[in-house]
């Protein structure tokens, strides 16, 4: 894991309908992650936030989908900033709605291509955002990200992606809301979600060691794409979509952890954040604390661990 982090704003808001998101990066900055991961031993590159052009007059032939030309931008210069800060370090998205995910791992994916290393996917969120353009009835683009990524349905005027990741290089995990055309879709693509009643059933650990033991022999980069509402909405309530039955405080951190353990993760998205929403910042708070597990912040280290 490369321990030179480029933080990249990502203040993006038009994905979705409950304004706030864009509060996203200042907040991380006041709960302090340049300074908690300075203290983990990381250097920080902090390069503020990205700015993308004005948009294009392009509008949707789905009537539902709104802020279309923005978004479209926000992709375009997210997937710019990516690859430069993956040429650079490990970059880490300060969101920003879900939507940044269009162009953060379309970054990412270009510079994958380039290395000629195979890259995953891992995508912890309440929700598979699998819908495309076409599909989405809320017209909200944050849940569109996954299906654009994975190269599948027609999206319209945004750039065609990259590389699309493979949909067996794709983890979708801690899923407990999937729409009628989203199932629909993933079922048509083979793939089947790490919903929450896998979870219950068998546990974190294995199903992400399954994951990761896959990518390790792919010899591949891992992209980890944290969405708020992967947690339970009792302890991370600044979020405009909350699901009920999310992962627990410990059973986060455990993921970060083992995310950790495995040396894997190459690039990072922290998203759907709304600090309009926050109870005394303890949700931005958190998502530091996980991202200060996933880079290696422990109790106490650990020895022949078998797992
Ligand atoms: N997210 N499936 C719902 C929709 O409006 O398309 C919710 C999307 C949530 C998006 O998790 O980033
Ligand atoms: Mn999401
Ligand atoms: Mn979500
Ligand atoms: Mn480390």
């Amino acid at each position: 894991m490369n321990h030179h982090c480029i933080l990249v704003g990502a203040p993006v808001d038009s994905g979705q309908s409950n304004p706030g998101c864009l509060m996203g990066p200042a907040s991380y900055r006041v709960a302090g992650l340049a300074e908690t991961l300075t203290d983990l031993g990381c250097t920080v590159d902090d390069r503020g936030d990205v700015a993308p052009r004005a948009p294009a007059p392009v509008s949707s032939r789905n009537p539902a989908v709104h802020h279309l030309p923005e978004t479209v931008e926000w992709t375009k210069a997210l997937a710019s900033a990516g690859e430069a800060a993956m040429a650079a370090g490990f970059p880490i998205f300060l969101g920003g709605d879900h939507s940044l995910s269009l162009g953060s791992v379309a970054g990412v994916a270009a510079h994958a291509r380039q290395q000629q290393r195979p890259l995953f996917v891992l995508w912890l969120d309440a929700h598979s955002d699998f819908h495309t353009p076409m599909t989405t009835s809320s017209g909200n683009l944050h849940g569109t990200p996954m299906a654009y990524i994975a190269g599948l349905g027609e999206f319209e005027a945004f750039p065609p992606f990259p590389d699309p990741v493979p949909t067996d290089r794709i983890c979708l995990f801690g899923i407990r809301s999937v729409d009628t055309d989203e199932r629909k879709a993933l079922h048509a693509h083979g793939i089947t979600p790490v919903d929450m009643r896998e979870l219950d059933e068998r546990g974190f650990v294995a199903p992400l060691c399954g994951f990761l033991d896959q990518v390790r022999a792919a010899n591949g980069l891992l992209h980890v794409s944290l969405d708020v509402d992967f947690l339970d909405p009792s302890i991370a309530p600044a979020v405009g979509t909350t699901v009920p039955g999310g992962a627990t405080f410990r059973e986060a951190h455990l993921v970060m952890e083992m995310l950790h353990e495995s040396q894997l993760v190459s690039s990072l998205d922290l998203v759907e954040l709304n600090p309009f929403l926050d109870e005394r910042g303890r949700t931005a708070q958190l998502m530091v604390d996980l991202t200060a597990s996933l880079m290696g912040r422990k109790v106490f280290d650990r020895v022949n661990r078998t797992n």
